[in-house]
């Protein structure tokens, strides 16, 4: 936590900042400032413009009521998920998080990316049940109520999909593009360990085989470890209930892990002595590796970082003061640091982490930056608590050759070009 101290010091090196800043004065720099427009004469004569009263100040606005579930403003319609106009989305299908759109860690629940293999289904809570079986002393059937019965906790996680991306298919434009497949929620359920208890782990219990009410009954073998530490059943996300997309009524969450491990729709736990080798865990989600073995339950998401702002198909207005902006995030715990290099990975600047920095969560990072103008490239790296380097794509690709499919956790910078255009610098 931030002492007094530290504040001070904040605020000396923010007044060094903003004096710095204002040396870097050039065309819509205001001297003094480090951004705004100077008053000029065209402005006068526009409407809604200083130093003349706008429009909507001067007739009362809509009514309370017209929207008794707020929606986002009419002129931000163009921040929606991204959902790949190329690929058939029907059944198995994703919509991917506008990255680049959003400040902070929390990811809106409209806005919340979605993948599904077999559509989102309608589940009435009244008759949606969790059966739990298996090698437990008591087989147990709750329904909706009988889970929130349970004592609560509300975390703050992010969740990523393991094909997030693909770094076969051609090159996004956008950090949306790239890594759209990743949220962060603040979750709220229950300890999946006091729901074991309740039932009564018998010895052997080593896995637990979870599936989902969808009708492509996705099923995963979770290790026991993992359901005895930290794995959720979730019902609320962001203060209100599971969306249908996010597998309303209950689902399965699991801190770190690959996301389709975080079953939705969760109707059944299965304690088993074994995993059951579904579909998700032999021919899909596993990584075929040079030497022809395949990488099968990797479960942890390996520590990442994109730059988000300025980042893919946004355009920097002009040379001078620019906060260069993105997020990190790693399975394995928290973000301890974030390198930034604006110069092609020659050298790297350590980023400023925005609080709360926490463990299995999204981390937003900030670097203040001065661009001349000319074209360069920018990239983030991110260290996690265990030390581990987030990789380039070229060493990522050294060690896992060329067939492998998942958890690509790759640097991915952006080319920044004369006229300020931002690009996929490796496309
Ligand atoms: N029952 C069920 N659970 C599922 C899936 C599914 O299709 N059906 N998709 C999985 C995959 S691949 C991912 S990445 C996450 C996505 O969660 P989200 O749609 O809430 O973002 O859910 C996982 N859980
Ligand atoms: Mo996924």
């Amino acid at each position: 936590m931030s002492e007094p101290t530290d504040i001070n010091e904040d605020m000396r090196t923010r007044r060094r900042f903003l004096r710095e800043g204002g040396a870097l004065v050039s065309g819509v720099v205001v001297a003094g400032g480090l951004v705004g427009r100077k008053a000029s004469a065209a402005t006068d004569t526009a409407e809604n413009l200083p130093p003349n009263v706008p429009e909507w100040m001067k007739t009362p606005g809509d009514p309370m009521g017209s929207q008794p579930y707020g929606t986002p403003s009419s002129f931000e319609k163009a921040v929606v998920k991204n959902i790949a106009k190329d690929l058939p989305q029907y059944l198995s299908a994703s919509g991917r998080t506008p990255l680049q759109d959003l400040d902070g860690i929390i990811t809106p629940n409209g806005l919340f990316y979605e993948r599904h293999h077999a559509g989102v289904p309608t589940i009435d809570p009244a008759q949606h049940r969790l059966m739990l079986h298996g090698l437990v002393n008591k087989p147990l059937i709750f329904d909706m109520d009988d889970i929130r019965r349970f004592p609560s906790e509300s975390h703050i996680y992010f969740l990523e999909c393991s094909g997030n991306p693909n770094y076969k298919k051609p090159y996004g434009k956008t950090a949306s593009d790239l890594v759209g497949l990743l949220s962060c929620a603040e979750w709220t359920g229950v300890s999946l360990k006091l729901v074991l208890q309740e039932a009564g782990l018998q010895a052997g219990a080593k896995w637990v085989v979870a599936e989902g009410a969808d009708a492509a009954a996705l099923t995963r073998s979770v290790p026991i470890e993992k359901c005895l530490d930290d794995a959720m059943l979730v019902y609320s996300q962001n203060g209100e209930r599971l969306r249908p997309q996010q597998g309303y009524p209950l689902r399965l969450l699991l801190p770190g892990f690959e996301g389709n491990m975080s079953v939705k729709w969760l109707r059944r736990l299965r304690v088993a002595a074994e995993p059951t080798y579904s579909r998700e865990e032999t021919s899909k989600y596993t990584d075929l590796m040079p030497d022809g073995s395949a990488r099968e339950f990797t479960f942890y998401m390996e520590a990442k970082s994109i730059i988000t702002r300025p980042s893919g198909g946004q355009q920097l207005s002009a040379p001078g003061f620019h906060e260069i902006s993105g997020i990190a995030w790693s399975g394995r715990g928290k973000v301890k640091r974030v390198d930034v290099s604006v110069d092609d990975g020659k050298t790297w600047q350590e980023a400023r982490l925005q609080e709360p920095v926490l463990t299995r969560a999204l981390t937003r990072f900030r670097l203040p930056w001065h661009w001349d103008g000319k074209p360069v490239v920018i990239q983030s790296r991110a260290i996690d608590e265990t030390a581990y380097v987030q990789p380039t794509l070229a060493e990522l690709l050294a060690v896992r050759g060329e067939d492998y499919y998942y958890h690509n956790n790759a640097i991915w910078p952006w080319h920044i070009a004369a006229d300020g255009e931002v690009t996929n610098a490796l496309a």
